[in-house]
This record gives C-alpha cells, structure tokens and sequence, in this order.
C-alpha cells in the first residue's frame, strides 16, 4: 500500500511531489493515505473536544440531526467552531491543492461531520458513499466527482477499527468481491485518508472500549450535492455560524461559494447589521 509522507513540504503544495503522489493514487486507486498532514496534539485536542461538546452523540440511538449508517455507527453534523474551525482542517493547503487538482479550482467543501463507531460496532457494510452518477458503463471511465476526506480522532487500527478500502473500485460498474481484496490501513494521529466517492469501502468493527469519531469533509464539483447521506429535513450538511464567514480569505470562502449568500455575515456586506440568524443548513 503506498502512503504519502507529507512532512518537510516547502513552497506551493500545489507543485510539491506529495500532491503530485497523492492525485497519481487517487486516479488509480481510488484512494490515498496521507501521513504526518497535522500535529498529534492537535489531533488529540480535537478527540477531547469532541468527547466534551458532541458527548449526545455518543449513543446508540439516531437523533434527527444524525443518521444510523451501520450497527452503533452513525453519521453526525460537526460545527465549523472551536478547534473543528480551525482552517487547517477544512482547508488544508495541501488537502485543498490535491482536491482542486483531482476535482476542479472551483470545488467546495460540500458536507462536514463525523463518522462515529461507537465501542462494539460491527462490520459495515460494503457500499459507496453515493450511487454512481450514470447508469451505464460511462460511470467508471470518468473523473472523481466529489471525495470523502477522513481524519481519524483516533488511530484506526485492529482494535479501534479502521476503513477497509477496496483499490481501483472506483472504476467497478457493480460490487465484485473476487476482483480484489480490502485494504486495511492503520491510519494514526496525525494522518488522513482520502478517497473518490466511487470507491468501495465499509467501517471495520470497533472492538475498543471508546468510541472512534471519524471526522470528515465531503470535497464535490461546485454543481454536486451528495444526494444519498442527507435524506432528512433535520440533518445539516454544514453547520456553522453566519459570523464564520467574516474571517474567512477569499481563497478559502471559495470553498463555500454554493452557500447561500443570505446565510452568511461579512463585516463588509451593506446588510451586516441585520445581525447573525440562527441559520446553520446548506
Ligand atoms: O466507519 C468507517 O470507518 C467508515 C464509515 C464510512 O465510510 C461510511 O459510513 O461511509
């Protein structure tokens, strides 16, 4: 399995071999794994925070805001605040230069949440993260449309759990499981896994005492909205504050161009003293 070292890029990560790797494996395979992208503490902080501020999630139950996407595995909002705001998550200079270069210049950050196996999941089952986006045999032959973007709170491993990714599926028409075998990768703190909506996969059981939160960003073509993982009204693909907006560069507001206007608040805007709504759904 190939993995990406990511630590000593100097320069534009857009022109650093890493990226140059990375985009070579996601074409290919379907996937990349990325190491050494974020500082451990921050990781760390990131897994505390969580256990502190999203602890509802934490049990065995959907809630409205949350959807069962396997046994004790659910698929739940993640605010864009605290140590989850932080720009070097969602907008990775490097993340964000392997996914302009595999999607487009224009792509946005389409959903943003967390993938939570709690203590004693099972398998998952096999599946992509949406259907293909024809019916026919043209699906397979062309680029990634929208990408799955994962860090784990927690090492996934044999005894957390991890993703099991099965290579190049991307380019399957149908689920065929003499084609090839999973990979398991062992993706620690610090790391990060990214791979084409196409891809086959599915969670492997958590046979820890602690929950595993696997925090992600869905990357799409500007025109994509995931159309599978988002069935109810009370989910939110993105959930932020409308003041989030007011610090964000031009360059990662890109990233949220699909947002509607009205749900943002920039100190510049004519009408920003209408003042913050509660608005948080895309
Ligand atoms: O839990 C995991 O490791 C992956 C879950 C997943 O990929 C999904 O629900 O789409």
């Amino acid at each position: 399995m190939i993995r990406i070292d990511c630590r000593n890029i100097s320069g534009d990560p857009a022109k650093s071999e890493q990226v140059r790797l990375a985009h070579d494996c996601l074409v290919k395979n379907g996937y990349a794994i990325l190491d050494h992208v974020f500082p451990e503490d921050q990781i760390r902080a990131l897994n505390r925070e969580f256990h502190d501020q999203y602890a509802k999630y934490k049990q065995d139950r959907e809630l409205d805001d949350t959807v069962k996407v396997g046994d004790r595995r659910f698929l739940v909002p993640i605010e864009l605040s605290g140590g989850f705001g932080d720009p070097s998550l969602y907008a990775n200079p490097l993340v964000v230069a392997l996914v302009r270069e595999t999607l487009e210049e224009d792509a946005i950050i389409e959903a943003y949440g967390a993938i939570v196996s709690l203590s004693g999941s099972a398998e998952q089952h096999t599946h992509r993260d949406s259907p293909l986006l024809f019916s026919n045999q043209i699906s397979p032959l062309l680029p990634a449309h929208a990408l799955t973007f994962g860090i784990p709170l927690l090492e996934m491993n044999e005894l957390h759990g991890t993703t099991a990714l099965f290579p190049r599926s991307h380019r399957w028409i149908h689920f065929d499981d003499k084609a090839a075998s999973p990979q398991a990768p062992v993706v620690p703190i610090g790391s990060c896994i990214i791979w084409d909506f196409r891809l086959y996969h599915r969670g492997l059981p958590n046979r820890s005492d602690q929950p595993r939160p696997l925090l992600y960003a869905t990357y799409a073509r500007r025109w994509y909205q995931d159309p599978h993982n988002f069935s109810k009204a009370t989910q939110r693909r993105l959930s932020f504050d409308p003041v989030f907006f007011e610090r964000l560069s031009d360059d990662r507001l890109r990233l949220f161009d699909h947002v509607d206007p009205s749900r943002r608040l920039f100190s510049h805007d004519e009408d920003s003293h209408a003042g913050p709504s509660p608005a948080d759904e895309s």
